[in-house]
């Protein structure tokens, strides 16, 4: 180690945090999965050291990709290091032994390649006790009909981060209600242009702003399915 570098387990975890970003802007997944480690060993929870250490991290490089200051191939790295940090935290956020709760379908739509915000999700919800089976990113409606048709989930979970590919969930949802389908499952939709006025244009049953508030609203939701099918 030169002299210069720096040893991350000499920061404070304020300290860590602010590296952490920059060492997430920077693409360096070595030191990503070091800074969650080291977080975890100091007694963070994993969603804390998800977070504040991986999602406020990629909310910079966002801004700073949106102002033309980073370019794809930098994004791609900042995605591969987030990724990192997300593996180590993934079996942390799983593993809390949370009962059943149902199970989601979920895919990021037809023409779009963002993942990281559907995999959060889908990580949140088995480690709030749902079964997820994940599609993936690109789904054409077939996909998404023969994964619902062969899982028979509770919920549809459709993400996109694209202003050009959010419309393609209406297609989804369309699809659904000619097959006379759209009433068997809850359909929540995320990403970063949506918002509750689109999710209620579109059909769908909820907007989720983020991982939490996806699995705060699966529970609800599933609830009340549960409760009608019962009545
Ligand atoms: Co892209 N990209 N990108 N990109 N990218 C955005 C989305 C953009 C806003 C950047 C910007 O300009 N500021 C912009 C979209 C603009 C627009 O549509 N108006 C953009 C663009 C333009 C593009 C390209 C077109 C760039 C180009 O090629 N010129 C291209 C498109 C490729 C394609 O999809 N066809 C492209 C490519 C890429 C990379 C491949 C380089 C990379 C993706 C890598 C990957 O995902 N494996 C990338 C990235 C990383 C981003 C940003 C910087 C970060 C996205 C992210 O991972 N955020 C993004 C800027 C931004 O969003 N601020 C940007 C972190 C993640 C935790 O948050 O995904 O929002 P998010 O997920 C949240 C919530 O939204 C919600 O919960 C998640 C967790 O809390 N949520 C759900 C998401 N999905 C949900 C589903 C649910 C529920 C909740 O279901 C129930």
């Amino acid at each position: 180690m030169s002299d210069d570098e720096i040893n991350l387990s000499d920061l404070s975890d304020d300290e860590l945090i602010l590296q952490m970003h920059d060492d997430l802007y920077d693409g360096l997944r070595e030191e990503i999965e070091e800074g969650v480690n080291l977080l975890i060993t100091r007694g963070w929870t994993p969603y804390d050291a998800l977070t504040k250490g991986l999602v406020a991290g990629m909310t910079i490089v966002g801004a700073d990709f949106r102002d033309g200051i980073l370019f794809v191939p930098e994004v791609l790295l900042a995605a591969n290091a987030m990724k990192g940090g997300m593996s180590i935290l993934k079996p942390l956020l799983i593993a809390t032994g949370a009962p059943r709760m149902g199970k989601m379908v979920i895919g990021t739509v037809k023409g779009d390649i963002h993942d990281i915000g559907k995999n959060l999700v889908g990580m949140m919800m088995e480690g709030a006790g749902f079964e997820v089976r994940d599609l993936g990113i690109n789904n054409s409606v077939d996909s998404y009909l023969a994964a619902i048709e062969a899982e028979q989930p509770d919920i549809l979970g459709m993400s996109a981060l694209l202003t050009t590919t959010m419309p393609y969930m209406k297609v989804v949802i369309d699809t659904l209600k000619e097959k006379g389908m759209r009433e068997d499952y809850i359909v929540m939709v995320g990403g970063a242009p949506l918002n509750e006025e689109f999710a209620k244009a579109i059909g769908a049953d909820a907007y989720c702003r983020d991982a939490a508030v996806a699995v705060e609203t699966a529970k609800t939701l599933v609830a009340r399915k549960h409760n009608q099918a019962r009545a």
